[in-house]
């Protein structure tokens, strides 16, 4: 695999060698070419600008106020505009914007940022002080792509020497990217390492931030693309692609959760997934025969560990053949699965995109009669060996080609009761080449191109189809699909969920975990989650622990592993680490009205669910090296222990006042603090003035109906807003309406906390009343609940509780201000 050419490619081929020569603009590479002095421009349309040179040209799309969108021909002749990761129903602002000609530039400027475009085509965007945000270096070049025709096409950008990078999705380096060069190009990289790159996902977005403003370049192109962030020449930012158009969007923030949902809004968000896709997840490569799957779930059962989905690895189909069963190993899936739904368990099965080469075998057939496979340069239809042996692949990227693998999906859903879809493999992975060679052929949605271009968004087009076809046999049923990718392009994220792929049960990779699933979030993918325990290897009992403790906190949630290396079921380490297995799994679902919402917000906003230091305290230089410590949600601090034997450790807390949350410990953050956590306890703060919600604990997502939902006070002083969400966590209703948005504000001084509650939207929960639970209230003298004096009492662990009904309007508590 290592020598093989559509892997790896040579620094020629990366488009950045050469020798420097001096011209008029400046040092440049001889074998460069730059477009020249602008000569005319001219208004395409109320947001749209042209600008051409003698023979190149830049349009200038006015996105937002906060986004302006860039894309240069060399020749004066533009592509189709064509993207896959824009989302069909991002709506365009109005936006007012002015454009003015000066004598050596002109300045195109919304009410949040001035963009001075020189006469040599470059460009430095300003905020309205005059601020720099990022300014061109050389701005937009290029080189003759020789081999393949068309350019390899290049920006770069001063990089000044305190700016900071982030982002560009499930990289497995440092969060921090300054001074590295990273490719997208996505691969089948089992067992990689920090230091691997090209992974799995390709996401061209990254975050800058200097000067505390925060902004975000998405290059949107999906040939293999490159990003330099200062490695090859200090203080030059450059990203290139190997052909296509130079095509990318500058988001401004400031600040840099800002960045991100804007982005995030641009290629979308997904639709809420069903609650029991936020529940525990437990996988192996493979769980067979029959008697297996259910012993499994019996087990789960019998131990009172919550799960709600059991996953099926390739070896349920028959000979690896999509879209089939293993008869002997499962001779009755629909009723195996009709049991299982009834103990609580949903059943999510692995699909590949590997078609195999057999007359008999119906959807070979199909693809065969439709002519669905990918092809070679001059026809043949592209063969690879996968699981099956050899194999031809559907071209994802053909409307015709996804329809019909939707339509697929109907015995599975409809005949079977599968709940959701895995797809792995869909780099797209090919053993011994590694992937396809470069000349396949895809359609590109009617823009025929090869594989050079159709590479990078395979995984994410064959994810869409997978969620298109669930949603068509579940939607019906009024449920939700569930769809889980390896492989994606930006945008994915409107389809499925992902893991981190083959990942190792080793310390390092508790804490890569930790670090891809921070930054995906940061980059629009915020349904993440690695596999729990390592993929590759078997852990020791701490290390399991450690990685269940922060997994409970990720959106993804799910135990997987190649099976090779003992069992990674909760219950097959020694006692005490299963029980403490078990509080966290437990856990979780006390906090999934939380997560939902969290969810919720994201999927609405484009909020990052996890959300690293550097997100929401940027002023702060200490956060930009800090990795391990994440925000999941607005309230939530989390750090794991990643260090084998450790029970103590430096944990950074942002600005603000914070609550430990295992024994109510107050901090003042914006420093460093020295916690413990027994192998009990993860270090876990919550912030002063937030409202927690915690449902009882459960064996899965519905399986009770409950009286009353606790809610968790923070005693502040000042006030904060802490939001609940709540619909039926299934099916479509709350499409119809049928949801509601609950605001917590606290507000508080030294002798009264008050707390509020709106609500919007007027869906019935399954709960009557709250118990409100004070925390950092030591002795309140009188509780008034909607002007009511209520009783207080005291709980088993020493926290005052009232009890108040779920359409409270006021709460307001007198402080005992005596110690
Ligand atoms: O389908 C088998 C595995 C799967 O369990 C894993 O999660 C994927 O990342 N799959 C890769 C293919 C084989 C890997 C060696």
């Amino acid at each position: 695999m290592e020598n093989n050419q559509d892997l790896h490619t040579t620094q020629e081929e990366q488009g950045f060698e050469g020798n420097y020569i001096e011209n008029f603009q400046g040092k440049v590479k001889e074998e460069e070419f730059h477009p020249g002095v602008i000569e005319a421009w001219e208004k395409i349309n109320d947001r749209q600008l042209m600008f051409h040179g003698s023979q190149s040209s830049l349009e200038i799309t006015i996105v937002s106020e906060y986004i302006l969108k860039f894309r240069f021909s060399h020749d004066g002749y533009f592509e189709d505009d064509f993207s896959y990761a824009i989302d069909p129903d991002f709506k365009f602002p109005d936006t007012a914007h002015a454009i003015e000609e000066k004598e050596d530039e002109f300045i195109i400027s919304t009410d949040k940022i001035n963009c001075h475009l020189n006469k040599y085509f470059r460009t430095k965007i300003t905020d309205k002080a005059g601020n720099v945000i990022v300014e061109d270096e050389k701005g937009y070049h290029w080189k003759e792509e020789k081999k393949f025709g068309g350019n390899v096409v290049i920006t770069t950008k001063i990089a000044p020497e305190k700016e900071q990078y982030f982002g560009l999705g499930d990289k497995s380096t440092r969060l921090n990217l300054r001074d590295g060069r990273f490719e997208l190009w996505g691969t089948d990289c089992y067992g990689y390492t920090e230091e691997t790159d090209p992974v799995y996902k390709n996401i061209p977005f990254y975050l800058g931030l200097h000067e505390n403003i925060g902004y975000g370049i998405f290059m949107d192109n999906s040939f293999r693309t490159f990003f330099d962030f200062g490695w090859e020449r200090d203080g030059v930012t450059s990203f290139w692609a190997q052909g296509g158009e130079m095509r990318y969007y500058f988001i401004y923030g400031p600040d840099l959760m800002s960045v991100s949902e804007r982005y995030t809004m641009l290629t979308g968000t997904p639709e809420l997934p069903p609650m029991w896709a936020l529940g525990y997840q437990q996988s192996k490569w493979s769980y067979y025969p029959e008697s297996v799957v259910r012993d499994l779930a019996l087990k789960f059962r019998e131990m009172e560990i919550p799960c709600d989905v059991i996953h099926l690895d390739i070896d349920y189909m028959d000979g690896y053949r999509c879209f089939t069963w293993d008869k002997t190993r499962f001779p009755d899936p629909a009723k195996m699965i009709a049991d299982l739904n009834e103990q609580g368990f949903k059943i999510v099965v692995i699909i590949d995109p590997g078609i195999k080469v057999d007359k008999n075998y119906f959807v070979y057939q199909e693809g065969m009669d439709n002519d669905y496979f990918c092809t070679r340069m001059d026809g043949p239809k592209m063969k690879g060996s996968v699981w099956p042996g050899p194999c031809y692949f559907p071209d994802f990227t053909n409307p015709l080609v996804r329809n019909w693998w939707a339509g697929l999906y109907k015995g599975l859903m409809v005949d079977d009761g599968v709940a959701g879809v895995w797809n792995d493999m869909n780099e797209p992975a090919v053993f011994e080449e590694g992937t396809f060679p470069r000349d396949v052929r895809h359609d590109y949605d009617g823009h025929p191109c090869s594989h050079r271009k159709g590479h990078n968004v395979y995984g994410m087009q064959m994810a869409r189809s997978t969620y298109e076809g669930q949603k068509r046999f579940l939607k019906p049923q009024n449920k939700r699909p569930f769809t889980i990718t390896r492989s994606g392009y930006a945008g994915l994220q409107r389809f499925a969920s992902v893991w981190t792929g083959d990942n190792m049960a080793t310390w390092d990779h508790l804490r890569i975990a930790n670090t891809q699933c921070q930054r995906l979030s940061a980059s629009g993918v915020s349904f993440s989650g690695s596999d729990v325990g390592g993929f590759i290897g078997t852990p020791s009992g701490e290390l399991y622990v450690r990685w269940v403790q922060m997994a409970t906190f990720h959106p993804f949630f799910r135990t997987h592993s190649s099976g090779d290396h003992g069992d990674k079921e909760p219950w097959v380490f020694e006692k005490e680490y299963t029980d403490i297995v078990k509080k966290f799994i437990s856990f979780r679902y006390q906090l999934l009205p939380y997560i939902y919402s969290t969810f919720w917000q994201y999927a609405e906003r484009g909020t990052p669910m996890l959300k690293s230091l550097h997100m929401i305290n940027q002023n702060d230089p200490e956060s930009y090296y800090r990795e391990e410590e994440f925000l999941l949600g607005d309230n939530i601090l989390i750090c794991p222990m990643s260090l084998e034997g450790s029970i103590k450790r430096g944990v950074y807390l942002p600005k603000g006042t914070w609550y430990n949350y295992w024994n109510d410990e107050q901090f003042k953050g914006g420093k460093e603090i020295q916690v413990v956590a027994s192998l009990q306890e993860i270090p876990f703060f919550v912030k002063a003035g937030a409202v927690i919600p915690l449902q009882p604990k459960m064996q899965y997502t519905n399986q009770i109906t409950y009286d009353q939902l606790d809610l968790l006070v923070y005693n502040l002083e000042g006030t904060l807003k802490s939001e609940l969400y709540e619909d039926s966590g299934e099916g479509y209703d709350y499409e119809k309406g049928e949801h509601s948005l609950k605001t917590f504000e606290t507000s508080g001084d030294k002798s009264v906390l008050k707390l509020s509650q709106t609500i919007d939207g007027d869906f019935s929960p399954v709960y009557q009343s709250y118990k409100i639970v004070f925390h950092g209230i030591n002795n309140p003298t009188k509780v008034m609940v909607d002007n009511k004096e209520t009783k207080v009492t005291k709980d088993e662990n020493g926290h005052y509780y009232v009890n108040a009904p779920r359409d409270f309007n006021q709460i307001i508590v007198h402080k005992n201000q005596q110690p």
